[in-house]
């Protein structure tokens, strides 16, 4: 019997046999996957059920054993780590089938002192949130609603640099599973043909001069087929603009892995000086004309990009620039949504 790798009972042995069973795509008896994985039969029915519980179809026909149907729908905290390669973001993850919010969630957790790198998953959000008290649909079975817990050991006004890494990755991410390219929408949207696909939160607790933890949430439309009747004209899917349904654990493997190497170029400068190229790129502002909603008086001008802080560069009619600060304004492209 060829097993390929050794497996040893324990925490992860559903992990392990979800892996098994993937890496064999084929039946195989439950005295095989027992030996293999070097626990009794009843532990592997036990562990199947699991699995099940978790949406993962698993087959079971007498005399042949077991076979993973199609794990591709499924979303858990199994099926999104056993895709999920990172070193510190995402090892420790919570997964909700309903949450209120998750950047909520991670908020409650932070207080008890949960550590960095704390990632939190829910496929429905009853008050999922978006900025300024507006609010963010989440509804059963297609989107994705996730939060990181990031403690930086800078100073507060980084937090609005989140949003644009979390950006950057989530159109890496989105990129990498659907083919799909998307443009950032300075701050905190991602766009796909003029329509909003993410929406990104960025909470943080602070004392003037350190941060006790930022938060930074993230909603991804993967599978959704129609909207809301007020969003329908602005919001969008990986499904409706791809024309096929996408795995969301992948999805959520896929912006995580992406995040955690962006934030560690960040960590080298404390700032956006090594991303900042690559941001410049995929942001749809860049060379459009954009009105700017200051509450200290409104103003228009030609986005030239970001700056090593993370602020748009705004150049305006007489030439003189001005530099936006994410956290205070928002940005509107005079000729659309972007
Ligand atoms: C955002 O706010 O875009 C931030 C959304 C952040 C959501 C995540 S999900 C995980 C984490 N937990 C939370 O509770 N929140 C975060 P803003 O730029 O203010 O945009 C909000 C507006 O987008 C709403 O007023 C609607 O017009 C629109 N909208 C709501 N749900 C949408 C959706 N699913 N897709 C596209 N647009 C949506």
């Amino acid at each position: 019997m060829h097993l390929g790798r050794t497996y040893s009972a324990g925490d992860n042995t559903t992990l392990d046999l979800l892996s098994f069973l993937k890496e064999r795509n084929e039946y195989v008896s439950g005295q095989e996957v027992a030996d293999a994985m070097g626990i009794s039969r009843n532990a592997v029915w036990k562990q199947i059920e699991r699995l099940r519980k978790e949406g993962i179809e698993i087959e079971a026909v007498t005399g042949k054993g077991y076979r993973i149907v199609d794990e591709s729908d499924a979303f858990g905290e199994r099926s999104i780590k056993s895709v999920l390669h990172t070193s510190w973001l995402g090892q420790e993850l919570l997964f909700f089938n309903e949450i209120d919010s998750t950047n909520d969630e991670l908020k409650r957790r932070a207080d008890k002192g949960a550590k960095e790198g704390l990632v939190a998953v829910a496929d429905i959000q009853t008050k999922g949130k978006g900025r300024r008290g507006r609010s963010w649909t989440t509804p059963a079975g297609v989107n994705i609603a996730m939060s990181y817990l990031l403690r930086p050991e800078l100073p507060p006004d980084i937090a609005p640099m989140m949003t644009l890494i979390m950006a950057m990755a989530a159109a890496k991410g989105i990129k990498e599973i659907s083919s799909l390219e998307t443009r950032i929408k300075w701050p905190n949207d991602i766009v796909i043909n003029g329509k909003k696909l993410v929406g990104i939160l960025t909470e943080m607790t602070a004392e003037p001069d350190f941060i006790h933890e930022v938060i930074v949430g993230t909603g991804i439309n993967v599978n959704t087929e129609s909207f809301p009747e007020e969003i329908s004209d602005t919001a969008t899917s990986m499904r409706i603009e791809g024309g096929r349904t996408y795995s969301r654990s992948k999805t959520v493997a896929a912006v995580t892995e992406a995040f955690e190497s962006y934030y560690e170029i960040f960590l080298q400068t404390g700032d956006l000086r090594g991303l900042k190229d690559e941001y410049n790129v995929l942001c749809a502002n860049v060379g459009a004309e954009v009105r700017v909603l200051d509450p200290k008086g409104e103003y228009e001008g030609l986005a030239q990009g970001i700056d090593d802080k993370g602020e748009l560069i705004v150049r305006k009619d007489d030439g003189t620039e001005e530099r936006v600060y994410a956290g205070e304004v928002s940005v509107r492209g005079i000729y659309g949504y972007v």
